[in-house]
Parts: structure tokens; C-alpha cells; sequence
């Protein structure tokens, strides 16, 4: 790497000592000295900065300006047609050793990584501004949280990690303070997709990404921070990094129960965490509270229970299907300071896509050409809404509280079109890691490749767990100890089809009812049905006022297939049996047990 060069700005001074930042200003000057940028350019997260940000961005065409009377101070990007999307197959963990990444990621050497990587970045930054965003993944007093630094030569991702994290002044308070932090350095370099890697190094608390501008890939704090590397650092300090929202359900009696669910990526976890009660549930007084709706930190407290808090401060939702129907509270959530990716704009420059149900037409399409159904969709299927969770009409007022919120259940969840019911739960923990563990659901269009496809996906965590699957288990089983006060663990699946292809449960506001029932069950209210698989409700233990289902849907939604079940079991096995002797023999005797009981 280069002498560092003497006119590299530092850290704007801070309290007294200002040592603290000396790592960070030597890791800034070196990047500088590698990547050769024309400015460095320290971020404060004001308001100053990021207009300055916009008016550039608008002055470069990086952003367009949507209708200011519709959608105030709210902004329209178009990426690189071929940057649309996370790049698992160009993602790497690496660590020392491959069986410490685990066949669930793709590993390479430490060395080898940096090698390729600083290849990549020398004077990638040339004629460009070296923007420095100090950010915290949390609120910004809170035990729980924890600080980055993102080096970044892209404007757009400035404006993004300002609304996604508590960026700039405070956050560089606090890295004082603890002298520690996540490292991430992020170029869009050419946005080829040949020159394109994001790569991990847990052990080093680092992340290099280059080549692309996309959310996942390039707003380093969400999956890369705040699940690869942080799931690593939950490891070895006993708490939990997880893909899952944060919900609270208020019932009519002012009692609040907090729930965590895992779904895989566009599974409708946005949806879920901003839920709109039916109106008979409405009525008698309940109410859903969003806390977070893609990431949960959770850790033991003093009572044994699991306390959880979001460690981001705004949403980066799947815009297409966004609708009045399926999510109220967004659509009133976006209606200002937001900005959108890759949707389509209608003739007076209102943000558009697929689903939206307000009787605009676009006339634009996310690529920049006129609108040409027979071309494709207005918005690109993986668009997506930057916006600030205070905005949220639902947004839980205990979403900014330092201690967290104490979890009641975790709820795991695929989009299975057969084979599982509309909800089970587990018998006890292990049996619940199982059941997280052996998640399967279809992909969609949140990664590059084939949509559809059925695969495992742990805990949701297939693209995210920063180490190998069968340590994470092992972790996951460790918190059963003499003084937890364990969340109880559920299964759901929104998404089961009827023979005609028809989804079978009306899924949004309704599945409020199938969250009651938890609740019921973690207070001993609620009836169940053993079986092998774990307790199912019967379709009356449910609330199902106001919904009518066909025989079939009773019979798939609430039924039990034991020969189907068998072979799921035997298929489960088998996946455990990929990850070798570091499978916690827990787990296999869990799964071994199950599918004896199947063979009854
Ligand atoms: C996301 C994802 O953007 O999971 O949240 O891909
Ligand atoms: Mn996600």
C-alpha cells in the first residue's frame, strides 16, 4: 500500500483526546493512498450535507425528482440494469479456515481476498469524492448496538445509510468512546458484473464490496454489518444476529407481546411488521406496533428472556406488490422522503409498480424507457423504497428504547406452495432450531438467479450467517440454559396453494389471527393438537370470524400429511448430514427422533 499521504483529513476533532480515532483516521488515510480520490469528504448526517448530496445527484442525473405535491422531497434512482439485486454466488466469508465459513457460504483465503480486492480498488477513486459515513446499527445508547465506518465513493449510498443507520456525528461520538468498529470499504468501481465481489472477514470485523451499487450489496451497515459480521460477533459474545422483523401485538386489554420472525427475503416480512388489523379485531381494541421489519439483535437479559432491538433506522422494502391491501402503513409510510429504485414514474412523475392499486398508469419504465407491457414490468421485481421508520404510522415507541423489547415468540417461515400447514409449533427449543434449521421456501427475486426454486434456507439466514450453519446450531441451542425464559418457537406459511394454484389463506391483515393464537398458546390459552411434527391448532382454536374457507383450504391449512412429512424428514436429514460431524448431534438426534415417530 501507498505512503500515506500528509493532506488526508482526519476525524473532525471531537472530546479531548481525539486518540481513540487514530486507527480510524490511519485506516481512511490509507484507503485514500490505495484508491486515490479527488476529496474526502467526512459525513455528519446533517441535513446541510445531505442536501448539498441531492443537489449533486440531481445535477449528475444519479437522481431524478419525483412530484413534490404527491410525494414530497422524494427522489427516483435508476441503477445499472445489471446491478438490480444481492450476488450470493459473488459474496464470500473469509475466514482462516473454509470449515469456520461452512458449505453455506462461499469461502476464500484471507489473503487472497485482500490481494483481489486491492487489486480492484487502486485509484478506483480517481476523479471521484471518498465519502466517510460513520453509522451505528442501533439506538445510539443502547448496550445492544454496535458502530461502522462505511468508506464509499457513492453519493446514492451516502443518502441511503443516512436514512438506514443513526450516521454521522453521534456515531462518531460513540466510536470514540469504544475505539471500536466495523470496517467497510465500498467502491462502485465500473458496476461490472465481471469485476464485482463483496467479501467478508469476520475475524477482522471487515468488509470489502466492489462493483456494485445495490442495497444488500453495497449499504454495507444492513446484510453485511448487521448479519454476516455481526452474526459472527454474536457468536463469541452470546447474543443473536438475525434476519427477522420485530413486531408488537396489543391486545384489547393495553397487554403487549412482542414477536420476531424469520421469513426469507421478499417473503413479506414488510408486510407482516406493519400489519393492519381485520376491522372486527380493530374494534375490540387491538393494535400492531413495527419495531423492525428485516434484522433483529437479541440477547439474554437479567430475566432469562430474549430482548431484541432493530438495529436499523429506516426500511428498504420490496416496493412491487405494495398496495393498499397488503400494506396500508407503507404506502402511507412512503408518501414523502423516500427514495426509490428501479420503479416505474406515471406522466405527472409519481413513483409506480406492479400492485399499486391508486389508478395511476406508468408511462416510464425502471430501465428509463417508455412503458411497454410487452416488455416487462414497469418496476424491476426487486425494486425498492428507502425511508425512515419514523415515518411509519405503526412505528412502536419502543423501537428507539435502549434495553430492547422482551421477545414471547419466534416465528420461522417459507413460501411452501404444499406439504406444510398454515402454522405448528415446536415442542421446545431444540425442537425449534430444528424446525428454523430445516426452513426450506422458493426463491425469489431479492438475489440474482432462478425464481421459484425450493431451497433450504435456515432461519432465513442461507444468504447472511456470517460462519458455518452447524456452529450457528450449536449457538442457537446454547441459550437453552437452567434460567432462560425462552420465547416459545411457531411456524407459518402464508403461501400454501390450493389444486388450482390459488393461494389458500388470505394472508395480510388475517394472519393477525394466527399471531393470536400464539399469543394464546405463550399464555396457556390456546387448544392444539399433537403431532409428530409439533402441535397444530385445529381449525376452531383459531379466530376465523369473517374468513371463509373451503373445505380443502380447512383441510390443507389445519391438516397434517404424515407421508408427505416422512419424506420432508428423510430430505431434512440428509441436509444436516451435509454440514459433518460439526452438526450438533443434538439436532440429528431431534430430527432422528421426528422422523421415527413419522414411521409409526
Ligand atoms: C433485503 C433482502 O433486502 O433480504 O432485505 O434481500
Ligand atoms: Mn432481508
Amino acid at each position: 500500500m501507498n505512503a500515506i499521504s500528509k493532506d488526508v483529513p482526519t476525524a473532525p476533532a471531537l472530546g479531548s483526546a481525539g486518540s481513540r480515532l487514530a486507527a480510524l483516521n490511519e485506516w481512511v488515510a490509507q484507503v485514500a493512498a490505495l484508491t486515490r480520490p479527488d476529496r474526502i469528504q467526512w459525513c455528519d448526517g446533517s441535513d446541510a450535507e445531505n442536501a448539498a448530496l441531492i443537489e449533486r445527484m440531481l445535477a449528475d442525473g444519479t437522481l431524478e425528482k419525483l412530484n413534490e405535491q404527491t410525494h414530497p422531497g422524494s427522489y427516483l434512482h435508476r441503477s445499472h440494469p445489471d446491478d438490480v439485486a444481492r450476488v450470493e454466488h459473488l459474496t464470500f466469508v473469509c475466514t482462516r479456515s473454509p470449515e469456520d465459513a461452512g458449505p453455506n457460504n462461499h469461502w476464500m483465503a484471507p489473503a487472497e481476498a485482500h490481494a483481489k480486492m486491492d487489486a480492484l480498488y487502486a485509484g478506483c477513486m480517481r476523479g471521484r469524492t471518498l465519502y466517510v459515513i460513520p453509522y451505528c446499527m442501533g439506538p445510539i445508547d443502547s448496550p445492544l448496538s454496535r458502530c461502522g465506518v462505511e468508506i464509499t465513493d457513492s453519493p446514492y449510498v451516502v443518502a441511503n445509510m443516512r436514512i438506514m443507520t443513526r450516521m454521522g456525528a453521534p456515531a462518531l461520538a460513540r466510536i470514540e468512546r469504544e475505539g471500536a468498529f466495523v470496517r467497510g470499504l465500498h467502491s462502485i468501481g465500473e458496476l461490472d458484473p465481471e469485476r464485482r465481489f463483496i467479501m467478508h472477514f469476520p475475524e477482522e470485523l471487515t468488509i470489502k464490496s466492489f462493483g456494485s451499487g445495490y442495497g444488500g450489496n453495497a449499504l454495507l451497515g444492513k446484510k453485511c454489518h448487521a448479519l454476516r459480521i455481526a452474526s459472527h460477533q454474536a457468536r463469541s459474545e452470546g447474543w443473536l444476529a438475525e434476519h427477522m422483523l420485530i413486531l408488537g401485538i396489543e391486545n384489547p386489554q393495553g397487554e403487549t407481546h412482542y414477536v420476531a420472525a424469520a421469513f426469507p427475503s421478499a417473503c413479506g416480512k414488510t408486510n407482516l411488521a406493519m400489519l393492519i388489523p381485520p376491522q372486527g379485531y380493530r374494534d375490540a381494541g387491538w393494535k400492531v406496533w413495527t419495531v423492525g421489519d428485516d434484522i433483529c439483535w437479541m440477547r439474554p437479559g437479567a430475566d432469562g428472556r430474549l430482548y431484541a432491538i432493530n438495529p436499523e433506522a429506516g426500511f428498504f422494502g420490496v416496493a412491487p406488490g405494495t398496495s393498499s391491501k397488503s400494506n396500508p402503513n407503507a404506502l402511507a409510510t412512503i408518501q414523502h422522503d423516500t427514495i426509490f429504485t428501479n420503479v416505474g414514474v406515471t406522466a405527472d412523475s409519481q413513483p409506480w409498480w406492479e400492485g399499486l392499486d391508486n389508478g395511476q398508469t406508468p408511462v416510464t419504465d425502471w430501465r428509463g424507457n417508455p412503458y411497454d407491457p410487452a416488455k416487462g414490468p414497469a418496476a424491476h421485481p426487486n425494486s425498492r423504497f428507502t425511508v425512515s421508520a419514523k415515518q411509519c404510522p405503526s412505528y412502536s415507541d419502543k423501537a428507539e428504547d435502549a434495553q430492547g423489547v422482551p421477545i414471547s415468540a419466534i416465528v420461522f417461515g417459507g413460501r411452501r406452495a404444499s406439504l406444510v400447514p398454515l402454522v405448528f409449533e415446536a415442542r421446545d427449543w431444540t425442537h425449534g432450531v430444528l424446525v428454523g434449521a430445516a426452513m426450506g421456501s422458493e426463491t425469489t427475486a431479492a438475489a440474482t438467479g432462478a425464481v421459484g426454486v425450493m431451497r433450504r434456507d435456515p432461519m432465513a439466514m442461507k444468504p447472511f450467517c456470517g460462519y458455518n450453519f452447524a456452529d450457528y446450531f450449536s449457538h442457537w441451542l446454547s441459550f437453552d440454559g437452567a434460567q432462560a425464559q425462552l420465547p416459545k418457537v411457531f411456524h407459518v406459511n402464508w403461501f400454501r396453494k390450493g389444486d388450482d394454484g390459488k393461494f389458500l389463506w388470505p394472508g395480510f391483515g388475517d394472519n393477525l389471527r394466527v399471531l393470536e393464537w400464539m399469543i394464546g398458546r405463550v399464555k396457556g390459552e390456546a387448544g392444539a393438537v399433537e403431532t409428530p411434527i409439533g402441535h397444530l391448532p385445529a381449525p376452531t382454536d383459531l379466530n376465523l370470524d369473517g374468513v371463509s374457507l373451503s373445505d380443502e383450504a380447512q383441510a390443507k391449512l389445519f391438516g397434517f400429511d404424515h407421508a408427505g412429512w416422512s419424506a420432508e424428514f428423510a430430505s431434512i436429514g440428509g441436509y444436516l448430514d451435509e454440514y459433518g460431524p460439526r452438526m450438533p448431534q443434538a439436532l440429528k438426534d431431534e430430527q432422528q427422533r421426528i422422523a421415527a415417530a413419522l414411521a409409526r
